[in-house]
């Protein structure tokens, strides 16, 4: 585990399963439709029962008809999982790089964490959006992660801990790495 001090408050990056944070908040890397899939969102609505399914269908016909645009985020609870809700984002399929994907991701992280913040949610944990079944390369989407969270702790919000959660060693790597080159050694703890 890698922790860094950013304006009072603690971003970290781990090795582990999203679905077993305890925190006011996970992230799912979600798709438009917002009914499940594979991957995280495969995970999460497994584990966490239908009661998101259903959450998410009402979402889906109160606000998003046609499916919740990419970079955008919407909150549910969490189900029978140990995190109090569940924040669902869309992030951008790789497409090369040149189709605005760099922006989608990071409005992705942006919304999940003003979303969480407008709730007063304290703790949010995050997977490494897009790199799964999307395909955005990982240290690509690493950076972004890790300059859209520092920023965000940054500004004064509710947000006082940014976890993010890796799946692989290899994950984890690409992201102490990226978190070093990109906030330095000053803030780490
Ligand atoms: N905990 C933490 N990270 C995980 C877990 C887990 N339990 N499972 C996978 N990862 P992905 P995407 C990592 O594919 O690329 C779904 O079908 C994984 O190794 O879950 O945004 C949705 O419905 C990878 O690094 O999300 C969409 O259709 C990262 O989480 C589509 O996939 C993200 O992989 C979204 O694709």
């Amino acid at each position: 585990m890698i922790e860094y001090r950013i304006n009072g408050k603690t971003l970290r990056i781990v090795i582990g399963d999203i679905t077993e944070q305890d925190t006011d908040a996970i992230v799912n890397a979600a798709n438009p439709s917002l009914m499940g899939g594979g991957g995280v969102d495969g995970a999460i609505h497994r584990k966490g029962g239908p009661t998101i399914l259903r959450e998410c269908t009402e979402i889906r016909e109160r606000q998003y008809p046609r499916g919740l645009p990419t970079g955008e985020a919407v909150i549910t609870t969490g189900g029978n999982l140990k995190a109090r809700h569940i924040i669902h984002t869309v992030g951008p399929i790789w497409r090369g790089g040149k189709e605005g994907e760099p922006q989608l991701l990071a409005r992705a992280y942006e919304n999940s964490l003003r979303l969480a913040a407008e709730r007063g949610l304290r703790t949010i944990a995050f997977p490494a959006i897009s790199t799964g079944a999307y395909g955005y390369p990982a240290e690509k989407a690493a950076g972004t992660a890790i300059k859209t969270t520092a920023t965000h702790l940054q500004e004064n919000t509710a947000i006082e801990e940014i976890t993010i959660v890796t799946y692989t060693h290899e994950d984890y790597r690409t992201h102490a790495k990226v978190a070093e080159e990109t906030l330095g050694d000053t803030h780490r703890h």
